[in-house]
């Protein structure tokens, strides 16, 4: 007789003492659980959530004692500041001053930075001071998040039992149902048999358990309706599973890397998130099912990720209330009446806690940006040369980190960010193919992206400038894989043009949207309200998730983006569009133009259209006439690689060929063999002199 067998004939008695004799659950249902379905509803995902995480960073590298008051601090504000400081009221933002007035003996290190002129980026003394010159540099916390990353899996069962998705640079998500499955069956072998009569949906035997060991984890209370005699179903023993696992991997971190993390363990990707910020640092929350009414009706809904924004606030307007507990009175039909029938129904279920976003184990980085908001604005194509070459550098040595010089990963676009007053344009071009990506490369392709966009005219004062690189592809080792990165000069031109043509003028609104964007929320088209604010000043990389589930109501990001890059694994173009606030935390006004009555009466004459042109001018002037000569420079290199591009093996470039793959439609001529390198081919030199000189 099988064990399941003595369930199903389990004695009277347990009727008589008020336990139920089968499960709620089916053998159906626990057979979704082996699967991953985010329908299983004995589902578990847990998030986990690194404590201070740059604090935490600069304290192990610097080997200061975890329980010294430390903050990292960008420029004169703060941007992590660790438990014991939070202690003295330190919170992040803060102004250094008032820091130390709260905490004399508090330890301030400073992001490390890339500076005009120096080849890498490094921890400097008095950095702070250097804000016009120097941006931050993210690199070591990028380093220490991966090696957390690896451990976490390390601590785990491979793929694709494992199943984890790095959220942001110290957060993941894991979807430990396959696992659990497995260790339910071990356990419990009663759980092996055949359901009764082969029928599937027939119910699961109770647990054979009456009380669980939740060890130290913070149990968040059951609902009204719901009491600790009630024995426990197999939901509970999963979640009890699943913060088994999630405790033994904050474990490992400790043990191998001294980092402390929070955890959150629930049924869905929203519940662990707030679970794992419930009870901060060192600790992990459970929300059992039987608890998750009680747990939400404590939160405001403005926390809940798409509820940060514009769509919380319509509802805070409607029904005059930002309280889950107060809109959970609200009918469903009474919600979508006034949001519409899809954000109404989105809305009912995410307040009672539904989310069935799937836990993606994607890993792979789509895009690298690199930005720096100005102020003062710049106005020179030579201050933007010398931040596009910081912007290249660090872009760079992220693709080194990638793989590109094994030629495992390349990017094969580079765009550009620039914003002028209330305008904002983005450019992309293909990278030149066919040798090795290299910073000369990026930088050339970055200073023709720049010449554009002068071209184009309104280019100063600029107040924000960013740079990616994107469309990522794996590379194929030999010569076959340079190849298919081939881009000619002829077809780069032709791209490039292409792109001229679509972002001339464009506002900021005039991105190009991704064709099919994926979205983390199951629900349909509740698009115009659910548009995140990444996802709206997203550019052209937007083939991605979202990874967050909670936006902060007024996302707070560094001077340099770069944070909010990072919050997306890297994924995020959002240098564009975005209203930029001080290292301080404080809104800063966009730079403008300067008005009128305020600009100088001087002029200058131009010697090559012979005219006065008001001195305020003279740079943009300048770089009109320098952007020209460029223009005219690449029409003659193609004419000059157009004549010789009658080479007999010409070979299709799919993968290189970005936006102009179908629309070409014809082979691309290439002269010397693929990857030749600096042998260059005529095509190959026309590349290169697509760029300026150094700048
Ligand atoms: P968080 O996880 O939001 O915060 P934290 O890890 O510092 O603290 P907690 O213990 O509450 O989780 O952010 C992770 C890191 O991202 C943080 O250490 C610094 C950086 N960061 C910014 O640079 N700017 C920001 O606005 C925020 C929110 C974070
Ligand atoms: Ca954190
Ligand atoms: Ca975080």
């Amino acid at each position: 007789m099988s064990s399941s067998q003595s369930f199903l004939e389990s004695p009277p008695h347990s009727q008589a003492s008020g336990r139920r004799r089968r499960s709620r659950f089916t053998h159906k249902q626990l057979h979704q659980l082996a699967q991953s379905t985010p329908h299983s509803p004995l589902r578990c995902i847990a998030h986990i959530d690194l404590d201070a995480f740059y604090a935490q960073c600069e304290g192990v590298r610097l080997g200061i004692p975890p329980e010294t008051p430390l903050a990292v601090q960008q420029w004169q504000g703060l941007i992590a500041v660790n438990y014991p400081a939070r202690a003295f009221g330190i919170t992040r933002f803060l102004p250094l001053s008032e820091a130390y007035e709260k905490c004399p003996e508090l330890v301030c290190q400073h992001v490390a930075t890339w500076k005009e002129g120096e080849d890498s980026w490094a921890y400097r003394e008095g950095a702070a001071k250097d804000i016009a010159t120097s941006k931050v540099c993210l690199d070591p916390y990028r380093t220490e998040s991966r090696k957390i990353l690896a451990c976490i899996k390390d601590a785990l069962p491979p793929a694709p039992i494992q199943r984890v998705e790095k959220a942001s640079i110290d957060e993941v998500f894991l979807d430990l149902s396959a696992q659990i499955h497995a260790i339910l069956l071990e356990r419990y072998p009663e759980l092996n048999g055949p359901p009764p009569y082969d029928d599937p949906t027939e119910n699961l035997p109770m647990p054979p358990t009456t009380a669980l060991d939740w060890a130290t984890d913070a149990l968040v209370d059951l609902d009204g309706a719901e009491t600790e005699d009630d024995d426990p179903d197999w939901d509970d023993i999963a979640t009890l599973i699943g913060s088994e696992i999630v405790r033994d991997i904050r474990a490992a971190v400790y043990a191998k890397l001294k980092y402390t993390c929070s955890g959150g363990i629930s049924k869905n990707k929203m519940l662990a998130k707030l679970g794992s910020g419930h009870k901060k640092p060192n600790a992990q929350t459970v929300i059992r099912n039987r608890a998750v009414q009680q747990f939400l009706s404590g939160f405001k809904f403005t926390k809940i990720r798409n509820l940060g924004g514009k769509l919380g606030d319509e509802v805070v307007t409607r029904f005059a209330t930002d309280s889950i507990s107060d809109l959970l009175t609200v009918s469903l039909d009474h919600l979508k009446k006034a949001l519409g029938d899809e954000t109404g129904s989105w809305l009912h279920s995410t307040i009672r806690g539904e989310d069935y976003s799937e836990v993606n184990p994607r890993t792979q980085i789509k895009s690298m940006l690199s930005a720096k908001s100005f102020r003062p604005a710049i106005n020179t194509f030579e201050q933007a040369s010398r931040w596009l070459r910081i912007f290249v550098a660090d872009i760079f040595s992220r693709c080194v980190e990638e793989g590109v010089l094994e030629n495992k990963r390349r990017p094969r676009t580079i765009n550009i960010h620039h914003r002028q007053g209330q305008q904002t344009r983005s450019k992309q071009v293909p990278i030149p193919g066919g040798k090795q990506l290299s910073e000369e490369l990026l930088f050339d392709s970055a200073k023709n992206l720049m010449a554009q966009v002068v071209v184009d005219g309104r280019a100063w004062p600029c107040s924000n400038l960013s740079l990616s690189v994107g469309g990522f592809e794996e590379g194929v080792s030999g010569n076959m894989g340079i190849g298919g990165f081939l881009v000619r000069g002829t077809q780069a031109r032709s791209l490039l043009e292409s792109e001229r043509e679509r972002s001339h003028g464009e506002g900021e609104d005039d991105h190009e949207r991704p064709p099919a964007k994926r979205r983390k929320v199951d629900t349909g088209g509740i698009k115009g309200f659910l548009v995140t604010k990444e996802e709206s000043s997203k550019g052209e990389n937007g083939d991605q998730e979202h990874d967050g589930l909670f936006e902060a109501r007024e996302p707070i990001h560094d001077d340099d983006n770069d944070y909010y890059e990072d919050m997306n694994n890297f994924d995020e173009d959002t240098a564009t569009g975005e209203t930029n606030l001080s290292p301080a935390g404080q809104r800063s006004p966009l730079s403008t133009p300067l008005p009128k009555h305020q600009q100088s009466l001087d002029s200058y004459f131009c010697t090559r259209c012979k005219s006065d042109i008001p001195l305020t001018e003279q740079a943009e002037h300048e770089d009109f006439h320098y952007a020209k000569d460029l223009a005219k420079q690449l029409q003659e290199e193609e004419r000059d690689s157009t004549a010789r591009t009658s080479a007999p093996k010409a070979k299709a470039t799919p993968q290189a060929s970005g936006g102009g793959k179908g629309k070409r439609g014809r082979p691309v001529g290439g002269g010397g063999p693929a990857g030749s390198g600096k042998t260059g081919t005529g095509t190959e030199k026309g590349q290169r002199r697509l760029a300026f000189g150094k700048g």
